[in-house]
């Protein structure tokens, strides 16, 4: 699939309870709510190696990597964590994260392209999802 554009969210659930779960303060969920609420997101593709940058007011990341093969990035709420990204079907990805220090909720992301030509992210904290849907610009 082809995950590469610049694209805008449409639709956000569940992402302050998601920072709830991560345990960040009410104060600094608010910031990050209100940021998170109008990201920009840039990815470029070559093959399955995927480039992805996350623009915000407050925060903006860049992760780079190959599918099937280990990365190093950093959890929602900024953690650093070791990544494992596979394929869960021919047009999404799936990625479980593991901390690099200390304990948390287990977290996982997915970003798969629809039928559509829809990206959905998905982030989980334990048993919570947050689901962001994006279409390009
Ligand atoms: C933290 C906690 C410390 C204070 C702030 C934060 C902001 C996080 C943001 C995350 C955005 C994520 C997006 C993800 C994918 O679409 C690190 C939670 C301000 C703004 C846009
Ligand atoms: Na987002």
């Amino acid at each position: 699939p082809d995950f590469a554009g610049t694209w805008e969210m449409k639709s956000s659930e569940n992402f302050e309870e998601l920072l709830k779960t991560l345990g960040v303060n009410v104060m600094l969920r608010k910031i990050a709510v209100k940021a998170a609420s109008k990201p920009l997101v840039e990815i470029t593709q070559d093959g399955e190696t995927l480039s992805i940058k996350t623009f915000t007011t407050v925060r903006t990341t860049h992760i780079t990597f190959t599918v099937g093969q280990e990365f190093n990035e950093s959890t929602v709420d900024g953690r650093p964590c070791t990544s494992f990204p596979r394929w869960e079907t021919d047009s999404k990805i799936s990625c479980d994260q593991t901390l690099q220090k200390g304990e948390g909720p287990k977290t996982s992301w997915t970003r798969e392209i629809t039928a559509e030509g829809k990206l959905i992210l998905t982030m989980r904290a334990d048993d919570v999802i947050c689901t962001r849907v994006y279409e390009r610009q």
